[in-house]
């Protein structure tokens, strides 16, 4: 694998998913593999599970790794090529991405949406700019418009916990006060529809993904009817796609609640994290038995411990 930056990245889905339970079952087999050899973990923004699970699956792989929330603390950086650098970025992303190759055998980027510029957005001109001027592999910690290590945790999970071989999967718009990407729904959404799943989408009219994403998904706009015989329900809010980054009004009536986890097959229910309370999903859904959303944050060391694993098998 020469990069990690959607699931377009993997080859084997299959041989992916086998070695992230492979790792989860003897975590510290393959530490010789690691020795001597650097990650460099660049965050434009806040992290709890990725940063931590990261650096813990590199960790179990024996590997060292430099963590930078380069956002605050590195050079304000340049993207644009040819640009007169006489306002506020202080680096060019030239510099700075082939400097850190010198540095990192691998290096991971999370960079969100602007949820301003679509264009450049759906374009990923960070990560792109990373990828052309990096000469070492780059892994996404979530990008502008994919979080493609929490979709392969989620397809472990599911994985890991589905009671049939085709379970019915209900990804779920849920009420959020801010506007936030869309990038971990369209990573649910292509995971998914990689895996032995039969996957729907429920959202209000207007939240609708881009169809490039979406694709022969079927979207149902009444949210109880998409619950009815699911297996497992994934909740995210995503800001709208068209126009771009609004939050939308009066949708609290879209919160998860025990009375639609009632109307499933008594669903698994799944979160990403962070998750605010009582907004996105009830209290009793995220206390009850079951809840994935621990299990999937576990499950995190093991999805980067796999990817990295494959950096090192390929270097
Ligand atoms: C981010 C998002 O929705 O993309 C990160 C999720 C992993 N969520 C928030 O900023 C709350
Ligand atoms: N799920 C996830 O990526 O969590 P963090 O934003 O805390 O890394």
């Amino acid at each position: 694998m020469k990069q990690f930056t959607s699931i377009k990245d993997v080859d084997n889905l299959t041989d992916l998913l086998a070695i992230a339970k492979k790792c989860k079952e003897t975590p510290y087999q393959y530490q010789h593999l690691g020795k001597n050899k650097t990650l460099g973990l660049l965050f434009f923004n806040a992290s709890l599970r990725t940063r931590l699970s990261t650096q813990k699956a590199a960790f179990n792989l024996g590997m060292q790794v430099m963590t930078m929330n380069i956002d605050k603390e590195g050079w304000q950086l340049e993207l644009e090529e040819g640009a007169i650098m006489n306002q506020q970025s202080q680096e060019h992303i030239k510099e700075a991405a082939q400097v850190l190759s010198q540095y990192c055998d691998c290096i991971g980027i999370r960079a969100f949406a602007s949820l301003e510029d679509r264009t450049k957005d759906y374009e990923e001109h960070l990560l792109q700019k990373f990828i052309q001027y990096s000469s070492v592999p780059i892994i996404s910690l979530e990008s502008a418009t994919r979080h493609p290590l929490q979709g392969f945790t989620d397809l472990l999970t599911i994985e890991e916990h589905k009671k049939h071989s085709r379970p019915k999967v209900v990804l779920t718009w849920a009420p959020h006060p801010k506007p936030l990407p869309q990038a971990v729904a369209n990573s649910f959404v292509a995971w998914m529809q990689q895996a032995e799943v039969e996957l729907v989408i429920t959202h209000p009219k207007g939240f609708e993904l881009t169809p490039s994403v979406t694709q022969q998904t079927p979207v149902v706009y009444d949210q109880e009817e998409a619950f009815q015989e699911a297996d497992f329900i994934y909740a995210k809010n995503w800001s709208t796609y068209a126009p771009y980054g609004q939050v939308g009004v009066d949708l609290s009536h879209w919160m998860i609640d025990t009375a639609k986890m009632a109307l499933t097959n008594q669903a698994y229910f799944m979160h990403c994290l962070p998750v605010r309370r009582n907004v996105v999903v009830e209290d009793a859904v995220l206390d009850a038995p079951t809840a994935l959303h621990i299990a999937q944050a576990n499950n995190r060391t093991y999805a980067a411990q796999a990817v990295l694993l494959k950096f090192l098998q390929d270097d």
